[in-house]
């Protein structure tokens, strides 16, 4: 799956990128990230990309120019069709089958804003499909982009080995219960004891823990996954 990123902010995605996961699914040829820098469709000798925003008001508006003909030459680029998508605060909620849409396609063109945000006319022109992470406010979309990568590809065949297998994440279609307490060595740490029935060797008795386990959590913590809810949009 090919990913093309479009940012003010090209740096950001360096230490994100050399990540080993994402590092040995690019180096095996299953994902492929471009990450282009927006300054390159700028114009002019200042190379601006904002401009103050008709009818006033504080901050600075990112222009439709430079945002346009970027995703129209990259999407040119290459011949594999790709879906858009603009990271704003107004947009869709990123939820595990917004991700498993995503992850459908062959191709997806990720633009990340900054200041105030888009000019109406980036959407009103390319038709992105505009999602947001979460309810809460950050700097520019570079840090959403890189969640909407992070859990797409892990939906991207093969990137993840048999054992790491997303089929039983939580969230994912068909499982709705958060995960249960787990444990590794050692047995004892300043007291606190490994439940016994992990020791056991039952596997039947483990399943049965775990299940109770997961469903107890979820009623304590997120009773809206339980009530068949999606929550809101
Ligand atoms: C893209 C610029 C910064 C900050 C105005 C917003 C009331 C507008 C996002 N889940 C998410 N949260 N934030 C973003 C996001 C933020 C962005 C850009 C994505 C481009 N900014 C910014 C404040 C405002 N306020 C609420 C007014 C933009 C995603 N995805």
């Amino acid at each position: 799956m090919r990913f093309d990123v479009l940012t003010l902010f090209p740096e950001m995605f360096s230490g994100y990128l050399g990540q080993s996961l994402l590092k040995r699914a690019i180096d095996r040829g299953l994902v492929d990230v471009r990450v282009h820098n927006l300054r390159d469709w700028s114009q002019g000798r200042h190379q601006q990309v904002d401009d103050r925003p008709f009818g006033g008001g504080p901050g600075m508006v990112m222009m439709v120019g430079p945002v346009v003909e970027a995703v129209e030459q990259i999407c040119r680029d290459d011949v594999t069709p790709a879906r858009l998508v603009l990271l704003t605060p107004q947009g869709r909620r990123l939820r595990q089958p917004v991700v498993e849409e995503l992850s459908g396609g062959p191709r997806l063109v990720l633009v990340c804003g900054r200041y105030e945000g888009f000019d109406q006319r980036v959407v009103d022109l390319l038709q992105p499909d505009e999602i947001s992470i979460g309810d809460y406010v950050l700097n520019g979309g570079e840090v959403a982009a890189m969640v909407v990568i992070d859990a797409v590809m892990r939906l991207v065949p093969h990137v993840l080995g048999h054992a790491e297998s997303s089929v039983d994440d939580s969230f994912s279609s068909g499982n709705r219960l958060l995960e249960c307490a787990q444990y590794t060595r050692p047995r004892d740490y300043r007291g606190l004891t490994v439940p016994e029935v992990l020791l056991s060797g039952d596997h039947e008795a483990i399943a049965q823990w775990r299940a109770a386990q997961s469903r107890a959590r979820t009623r304590q913590r997120r009773a809206d996954l339980l009530e068949g809810e999606v929550g809101p949009t």
